[in-house]
């Protein structure tokens, strides 16, 4: 595979901290003649000890060379693990500048594995999460994502190119002879490709919130049990609970992943008429806690109705509110109902899956494609096959041909196989050194 020469580029792929080991990456061409006033390089592929000699240091150093083209970035690739001491780093990344090493931009070894065809887009993009993953969930999200890419995409391409090839083959040369496109046959052929489009999208949009995380906040009238509630869905007691109405005032706020949703919960005060200086301050926090969340949950006691205080507050998050009713061990309630003291919360959790998910439970949605990007472009993809299965049979052949163009760009571009640069920057801005 032909690798494109670049410049070689040095990073810490280990933060510059005061640890047992710093591993130091480089990338480049011809590495073994570059780093030769530094070391010589061991046999490929084999973790040798080396003395690492500059500027009147003397580093015993773990040292791995991989030649291009089977690494990483495609290039030869050389990684230095040294003792863990910042300073030392980078004095060493110092003497690799003066070798002609220069420091790389956040992300580019993994900019030069794609460029040179050693990792897709999306993996890229699975790693970028993989890094930045802070729940369970989220990692094996990211897991799930990395490695091949979805095996739909190939067979989706599959599934395009015979039709491209008859609409192309219909415009260029249908009139003069005779080649017509069989609309009919192209809607039933690429219906199961439109179905995968849509489904693929659904679990986006729900690969989405599992990927970003689910800003929950918990409102109500005082003493309705959120700070109970709050504190069973965050799985241990950070909130006071009592019986005296009015106890939270501050907005409190604790990341969690229950039952595989990877959540940020905000516990608030309680909302009534009050001459109590410090619970009007505590209810004016509540407004922007309302305003930044995704979903919120309005806990009302079973058997009781919302106060007008209440409803005129939440009127204008309609959208994003889910009744919940506490006290369920007390009295019978509709709907979504929970005993949040004694853990009784299956009634949230199915409420929760279908608001959020779709119904979809969080582990099918291992897999999914999740980023804004990606759950855009799939929007789009689904929307082009429903714009080209709705052709009718006498439709010129033009139109066609543009759709299915049109589809088989966007499949490129949601892989990649564009190049788009601006892509690549947004990817890469979000990468740290040394990968
Ligand atoms: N039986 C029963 N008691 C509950 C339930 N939820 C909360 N409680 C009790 O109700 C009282 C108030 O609960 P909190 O969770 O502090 O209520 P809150 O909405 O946070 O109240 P404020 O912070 O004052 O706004 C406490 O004594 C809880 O133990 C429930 O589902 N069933
Ligand atoms: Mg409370």
């Amino acid at each position: 595979m032909p690798t494109l020469s670049q410049a070689p580029i040095c990073a810490p792929a280990t933060p510059l901290l005061p640890s047992a080991v710093a591993l130091v990456r480089v990338s480049g061409p011809s590495l073994a003649r570059i780093l030769a006033p530094l070391v010589v390089l061991p046999r490929p592929r084999v973790a040798s000890l080396r003395k690492l000699r500059w500027d009147g240091f003397e580093e015993r150093a773990l040292v791995l060379y991989f030649p291009g083209p089977s690494s990483y970035t495609g290039e030869d690739v050389v990684e230095l693990q040294t003792h863990g001491n910042p300073l030392l780093v980078r004095r060493l990344l110092r003497h690799l500048g003066t070798l002609g090493v220069r420091l790389a931009e956040p992300g580019e070894f993994t900019r030069r594995a794609l460029l040179n065809g050693k990792q897709g887009l999306l993996e890229a993009e699975a790693l970028r999460d993989l890094i930045a993953a802070e729940t369970d969930t989220q990692i094996r999200m990211a897991q799930a994502r990395s490695g091949a890419q979805p095996g739909w995409i190939s067979e989706a391409r599959l599934r395009l190119t015979p039709w491209m090839a008859r609409a192309e083959a219909a415009v260029d040369y249908g009139e003069d002879e005779r080649i017509y496109l069989n609309v009919k046959d192209l809607v039933s052929d690429l219906e199961p490709l439109r179905t995968r489009f849509h489904v693929e999208h659904g679990r986006a949009q729900a690969g989405r919130h599992l990927r970003d995380g689910l800003r929950l906040a918990v409102v109500g009238r005082p003493n309705s049990g959120k700070s109970t509630l709050f504190n069973a869905l965050a799985g241990e007691d950070r909130a006071i609970v009592t019986d005296v109405p009015g106890t939270t005032r501050d907005v409190l706020e604790v990341r969690c992943d229950w039952r595989g949703l990877p959540l940020r919960l905000f516990d608030t005060a309680g909302l009534r008429a009050t001459e109590d200086l410090v619970e009007r301050l505590g209810m004016a926090r509540v407004g922007p806690v309302l305003e930044s969340a995704d979903l919120v949950l309005h806990l009302i006691p079973a058997g009781e109705r919302a106060s007008e205080l209440i409803q005129a507050t939440l009127a204008p998050f309609q959208g994003k509110l889910l009744e919940v009713r506490t006290f369920a061990d007390v009295a019978k309630a509709p709907g979504v109902a929970v005993a949040a003291n004694l853990g009784d919360l299956d009634a949230l959790e199915g409420a929760l899956l279908e608001r959020l998910l779709g119904g979809l439970a969080p582990d099918t949605c291992l897999g999914a494609l999740a980023t804004d990007r990606q759950v855009e472009l799939l929007g789009d993809l689904a929307r082009q096959l429903d714009l080209l299965l709705s052709l009718n049979e006498d439709c010129p052949p033009e139109l066609p041909a543009s759709l299915l163009q049109g589809a088989w760009g966007l499949l490129s571009r949601l892989t990649g196989e564009d190049r788009v640069e601006g892509t690549l920057d947004a990817l890469f801005s979000g990468f740290c050194l040394g990968k």
